[in-house]
């Protein structure tokens, strides 16, 4: 099984922070700019629960979390964090850690039951953002609001197939985001059209292993379709930052981006030149497949096209206008990074419908040396240089600011809340990925404006179920009782020393 494709093992490893890296895993607290944002991350799905509740249509991952046999593990989010009936609580508890940000997700089916430009509004969905929205604003927390995070309703995906058919799920999602717009825009100032669209594209649609759950065992073409799927997200993206900019931005001012996750990937053998184009190749075919059509308005890269021939679609006259035109509309750069990874160029013959151009990706290098210390999932690897690296290789190919809309890990044994409590590995996680970001700052002069932890609670870790708990704050799942680990303490208190040791920095 490629990494890709495992979620989650090794539960409950022990770790030395001084395995086998070699690197210097100190945290240094290194300073952040005055003005530096922080926040906390959620996804409608994973923590509102109310799966029917006041009218609330079905979507993909409420089907997808009942299907039997069970591919979640055998649970779903019908109840969750339950936040949509505790989501006060929840505004207060991010008040008392002094976050400047919530970044959260709108649940479409909530808004729009059925989904499609002419089915009808839900006012008692819209009446929960606002409620939330209003929350947020009086504790003088920016909302951050997602349109996509992955919970397509489901009648469209009955309909049309939802995100493969790109000019019915465009048309359907500008409908969605102009409601969006006009009954929340007065107060939310930040939109991220998309979250993640490599994970929509290939997980959900060649691996399988995230709703709707096409793979090849399914019978679902995996040659094309997650080539379509990010196809259509690229111009559903496009088109609703136009209509935006026309018909919003100038009475709302607000800005407007997508989220794009993605690893840095080091050669598995370094005196290989083929291992160094290859990891070069990789992090082109994860990011540059999305933020070369998004940020530059240009086509897909030349390497995609030459490796991928007919599978990859084209774009029209007109959609290459369309990008031109809103490329540089996009404010920042939405990045969810979490871990590090080897590329190995393959020499045998890839599957017909490889994605990777022929690389297999490792945490481990040709010399058996380990990126970095595992956490509570065998891919995620902590890494702070590799973070560094990315936000440097960003930053030059793309040149817009950065915003790191996910950072987070699970570790393991954190059912127990107890345990939970005293979270320091992942205390020293946030902090060495915080000290890449100033060093990217102050000594590599990227332009990184704010950071959201993920995630603000233990939530549903989509096909891998309650397990993972990437939490800042515990939740019990049969109490839903919250309660802060160490790392919600540990930033709320860092962010305030790193802010104030800059100024200092700024004086002098
Ligand atoms: C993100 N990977 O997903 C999502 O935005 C969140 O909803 C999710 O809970 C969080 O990260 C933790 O998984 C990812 O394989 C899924 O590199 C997979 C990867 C990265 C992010």
């Amino acid at each position: 099984m490629s990494q890709e494709a495992s979620m989650f093992s090794a539960a409950d490893v022990v770790v030395s922070y001084d395995s086998s890296t070699g690197h210097d895993l100190t945290v240094q607290e290194f300073p952040l700019p005055a003005n530096f944002a922080w926040g906390t991350a959620t996804a409608a799905y994973q923590i509102e629960g109310g799966a029917s509740q006041d009218g609330k249509g079905k979507s993909i991952w409420d089907t997808y979390s009942h299907l039997e046999p069970s591919r979640t593990n055998g649970e779903n989010a019908d109840v969750s964090c339950d936040h949509y009936n505790r989501m006060p609580e929840d505004v207060e508890l991010m008040a008392s850690l002094d976050v400047d940000v919530y970044r959260f997700s709108i649940a479409w089916s909530r808004i729009i039951p059925l989904g499609g430009r002419d089915d009808p509004v839900n006012e008692k969905g819209i009446a929960f953002y606002n409620d939330l929205i209003d929350r947020l604003v009086a504790r003088n927390i920016e909302p951050v609001v997602t349109l996509y995070h992955w919970d397509a309703p489901q009648e469209i995906y009955d309909r049309y197939g939802a995100l493969l058919d790109t000019g019915e799920f465009r048309a359907d999602f500008e409908h969605y985001a102009r409601l969006c717009f006009t009954r929340f825009g007065d107060r939310v100032k930040k939109w991220v059209t998309f979250n993640e669209p490599y994970i929509i594209s290939i997980f959900a649609h060649l691996n399988g292993t995230l709703a709707p759950g096409h793979c090849r065992e399914a019978g679902t073409d995996t040659k094309a379709e997650p080539w379509r799927v990010g196809h259509t997200i690229i111009l559903s993206h496009a088109a609703v930052v136009d209509m935006y900019a026309r018909e919003f931005q100038a009475s709302q001012e607000g800005e407007i981006t997508i989220v794009l996750n993605g690893h840095f990937y080091e050669p598995y053998n370094a005196s290989l030149q083929a291992d160094k184009d290859a990891a070069e190749r990789r992090m082109v075919f994860y990011i540059g497949w999305f933020a070369d059509p998004v940020f530059l308005g240009s086509d897909y890269p030349a390497e995609m096209r030459s490796y991928l021939g007919p599978r990859l679609p084209e774009f029209t006259p007109d959609e290459r206008e369309l990008l031109r035109r809103t490329a540089p509309i996009n404010a920042f750069y939405g990045m969810n990074h979490y871990s590090t990874k080897y590329a190995r160029q393959l020499s045998d013959p890839p599957a017909d419908d490889d994605w990777t151009s022929n690389i297999e990706e490792s945490s481990v290098n040709s010399e058996g040396k380990e990126i970095g210390p595992v956490s509570g999932l065998g891919w995620l690897r902590v890494a702070p240089e590799g973070f560094r690296k990315l936000l440097n290789w960003v930053w030059k190919r793309y040149h817009v600011p950065i915003i790191v809309t996910e950072n987070g890990c699970p570790y393991g044994g954190e059912e127990d809340v107890a345990r939970a409590v005293d979270d320091k590995f992942r205390q020293r996680y946030f902090g060495l990925y915080l000290d890449a970001i100033s060093r990217a700052i102050y000594e590599d002069g990227v332009v990184v404006k704010g950071y959201y932890a993920w995630s603000l609670m233990d939530n549903y870790e989509w096909s891998a179920g309650y397990g993972p708990r990437y939490g800042i704050v515990h939740v019990d799942f049969t109490t839903l009782k919250r309660t802060p680990k160490g790392s919600a303490y540990y930033l709320r208190d860092t962010f305030k020393s790193r802010r104030k040791a800059s100024s200092r920095r700024d004086v002098c």
